[in-house]
């Protein structure tokens, strides 16, 4: 929870990209701004939305719960909203969310005198969704293409769609995407060790240690320190590696290339020199 005791300070006025004073105000720990009032807009109408396809559909098990987008033959077209039209109608809501909360951080940011890096972080996360639902769609010619919105029937999806190009491990963006999410994780592990290492003392009454026992730490083991500062950089990089090279590697898949993942690697084979 937020420390309204000492955080009163943060709480200035200015900084709104829209809306001037009209809704700079906070609600209990919220901060508000024209891009709170969207947000809650389209979270609370596709939850709406949501909850009308469950209680018109077949079940109330939270695991198989499934809102599909349209059938391929609506094409690019408004389905009808039993049958796909409710999933493009959520689709919407969602981006409208996602994109209204990304600009309320960087309100936020703009009232606390920081930089963009937060909501530029989490632009990535909505460009691989937005990859998924409407650039891969668009590119291939059907809103059908979208991933359904379930917890299982998602799961089905991606299996399904993997398969399509027969081993979706050779998708060579898949291969860097899936080492970028490997490496973040190594190097939050390492990062957050090697922080709580050097913050609780090894034995009763031994002091707190700092960035140099840090940087000697990591000199002593792989002869290099990237620094306090460089590692959060790094991490920030990894991270939206992975969230980019995700998206490359889905929406290649059908729009620039049909066949098998694995058959991708024959430009190997008809390289000049081996003729
Ligand atoms: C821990 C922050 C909190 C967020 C949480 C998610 C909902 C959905 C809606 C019942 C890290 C809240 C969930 C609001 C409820 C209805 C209609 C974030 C944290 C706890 N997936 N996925 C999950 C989403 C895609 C894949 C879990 C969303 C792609 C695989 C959860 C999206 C592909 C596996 C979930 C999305 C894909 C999961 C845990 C959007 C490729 C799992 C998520 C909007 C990216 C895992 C049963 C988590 C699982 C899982 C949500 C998209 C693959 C239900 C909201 C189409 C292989 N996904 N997912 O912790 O347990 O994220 O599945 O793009 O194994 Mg998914
Ligand atoms: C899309 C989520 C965006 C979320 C947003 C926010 C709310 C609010 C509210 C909690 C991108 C949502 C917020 C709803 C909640 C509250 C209060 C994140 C998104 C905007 N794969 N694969 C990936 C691996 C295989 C396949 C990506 C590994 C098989 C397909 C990643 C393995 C086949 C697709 C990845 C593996 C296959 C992917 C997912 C291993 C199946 C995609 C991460 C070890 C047979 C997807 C853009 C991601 C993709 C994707 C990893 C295996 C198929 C790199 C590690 C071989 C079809 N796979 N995969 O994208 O790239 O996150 O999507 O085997 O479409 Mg894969
Ligand atoms: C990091 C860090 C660091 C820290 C940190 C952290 C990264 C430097 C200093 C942060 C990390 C953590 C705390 C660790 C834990 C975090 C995770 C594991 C990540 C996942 C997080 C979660 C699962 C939590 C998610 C929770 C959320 C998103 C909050 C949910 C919010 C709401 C329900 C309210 C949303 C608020 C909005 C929309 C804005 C304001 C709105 C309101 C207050 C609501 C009132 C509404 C209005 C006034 C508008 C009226 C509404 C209208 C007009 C719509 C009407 C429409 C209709 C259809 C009716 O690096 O070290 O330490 O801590």
């Amino acid at each position: 929870m937020s420390m309204l005791s000492f955080e009163e300070k943060y709480r200035v006025r200015g900084g709104t990209l829209i809306g001037g004073d009209l809704f700079d105000f906070w609600v209990g720990p919220f901060y508000v701004g024209f891009f709170g009032i969207t947000s809650a807009f389209f979270a609370l109408l596709g939850t709406v939305f949501i909850f009308y396809g469950i209680a018109t559909g077949p079940t109330w098990n939270i695991w198989q719960i499934n809102i599909a987008p349209p059938d391929l033959s609506y094409g690019l077209g408004f389905a009808p909203i039993d049958e796909g039209g409710l999933w493009q109608l959520i689709t919407i809501c969602a981006i409208g969310a996602f994109v209204s909360w990304a600009l309320r951080q960087a309100e936020i940011s703009r009232k606390l005198g920081m930089n963009y890096h937060v909501p530029i972080a989490f632009g990535f996360a909505i460009l691989a969704y937005v990859s998924l639902v409407v650039i891969r769609p668009v590119l291939m010619g059907a809103w059908g293409h979208g991933f359904p919105y379930g917890i299982m029937s998602h799961l089905d999806w991606v299996s399904n769609t993997g398969y399509q190009y027969l081993h979706f491990h050779y998708n060579p963006a898949h291969i860097i995407a899936v080492t970028f999410f490997f490496t973040t994780v190594l190097a939050l592990g390492l990062h957050g060790g090697a922080i709580l290492s050097a913050v609780n003392p090894h034995q009763k009454g031994d002091t707190v240690k700092t960035a140099y026992h840090e940087n000697s730490f990591f000199r002593d083991t792989i002869m290099y320190s990237i620094g306090s500062l460089g590692i959060h950089r790094l991490g920030l990089f990894l991270a939206l590696n992975a969230g980019f090279w995700s998206a490359v590697c889905i929406i290649i898949s059908g729009p620039f290339w049909t066949r098998g993942w694995p058959e991708w690697y024959d430009w190997w084979l008809s390289l000049p020199i081996w003729s």
